[in-house]
């Protein structure tokens, strides 16, 4: 098996501040499903096509935005390794208990440079339900709304963002697929540690441990186009699109939660091969890259952060 150490995006816990309102729209709008609600009161969902037992996790706040983004690594050895590479790195390590979050096994975490905190964890329950296993079906339950299939990345914004490319690729090992270089230094960088375009990505930006978008994959660009009518009938506040990435290639649509988050669903992007080289961009082009199809920036894109 060639994936090892980080697999895969696990969850993001995301704050919000309308509870009913936010499950309505992740569920009957975006197509996930509500796994179960903990003592705590955080709500716990899941996508379609996901065998853990979730992907997306909020908790109630008068602030939205985002607590972490967790990855799952491949075993409980991967686990202690990271603890001691990411320590010996000079990140304080803490530990959150198996059950903490319930399906989950023990987690650890740390703030990275841009002041994001991050969570590795190795064990999560099977979800229920779940795709199905045995002579499977290509879905169990009927897919609804968007019919997301799974929660693909974040992308982050914050300072110190060519430190996080240090740290991901010496200490996780990711790979850094794309990047943009401004005259005035490193302004965003796609890492991947598997054979998508991206896993997380991040901006450069003054203001530490803020959220640009959650991610979710749908099957096409017909489904995509589909998000564009829901976004629509159920007057969803939209950011741009239906349109198409230069950079990842992916075909998306940005709209916002009812708290502000932003939620991107997208389909396609290239494979990517870890002995791929970087592709890179710079002020030239960087419009294209963004939205290839409008080929320049959108300030409203790049400013607005939660
Ligand atoms: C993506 C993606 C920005 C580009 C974002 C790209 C903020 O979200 O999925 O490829 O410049
Ligand atoms: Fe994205």
């Amino acid at each position: 098996m060639a994936l090892t150490g980080v697999l895969r995006p696990g969850f993001a816990q995301l704050r919000v501040l309308d509870m009913e309102k936010s499950i309505e729209h992740y569920t009957k709008r975006m197509g996930l499903y509500e796994v179960t609600t903990g003592n705590d009161g955080r709500v716990y969902l899941k996508c379609g096509d996901e065998f853990d037992h979730h992907s997306l996790v909020l908790r109630k706040c008068d602030q939205a935005g985002i607590d972490m983004f967790a990855f799952k690594v491949a075993s409980d050895a991967d686990l202690d390794a990271f603890e001691a590479r990411i320590v010996a790195y000079g990140f304080p390590v803490d530990h959150v208990p198996a059950g903490e979050q319930p399906g989950l096994g023990r987690r650890i975490g740390w703030t990275i440079a841009s002041g994001h905190r991050i969570e590795l964890y190795a064990h999560a329950d099977l979800s229920d339900p779940k795709p199905m296993i045995h002579n499977p079906d290509v879905w169990d339950m009927e897919p609804h709304g968007m019919a997301a299939r799974r929660m693909d990345h974040c992308l982050l914004y914050g300072p110190h963002i060519e430190k996080n490319l240090d740290f991901f690729t010496k200490v996780l090992d990711f790979k850094c697929a794309e990047r943009v270089d401004m005259p005035d230094g490193l302004l965003a960088i796609w890492l991947t540690c598997s054979t998508k375009a991206h896993d997380i990505a991040f901006v450069n930006y003054p203001e530490p441990a803020k959220l640009h978008h959650v991610a979710f994959e749908l099957k096409d660009w017909h489904a995509v186009g589909h998000a564009g009518d829901i976004i629509t009938r159920y007057n969803i506040s939209v950011d741009i699109g239906p349109t198409r990435h230069g950079i990842t290639r992916g075909e998306t649509i940005y709209f916002f939660d009812p708290s502000g988050n932003r939620d991107e669903v997208f389909a396609g992007g290239y494979t990517y091969y870890p002995d791929h080289p970087t592709r890179t961009w710079d002020e030239t082009q960087v419009g294209k890259g963004i939205f290839y199809y409008e080929r320049k920036m959108n300030e409203a894109f790049l400013s607005v952060v939660s």
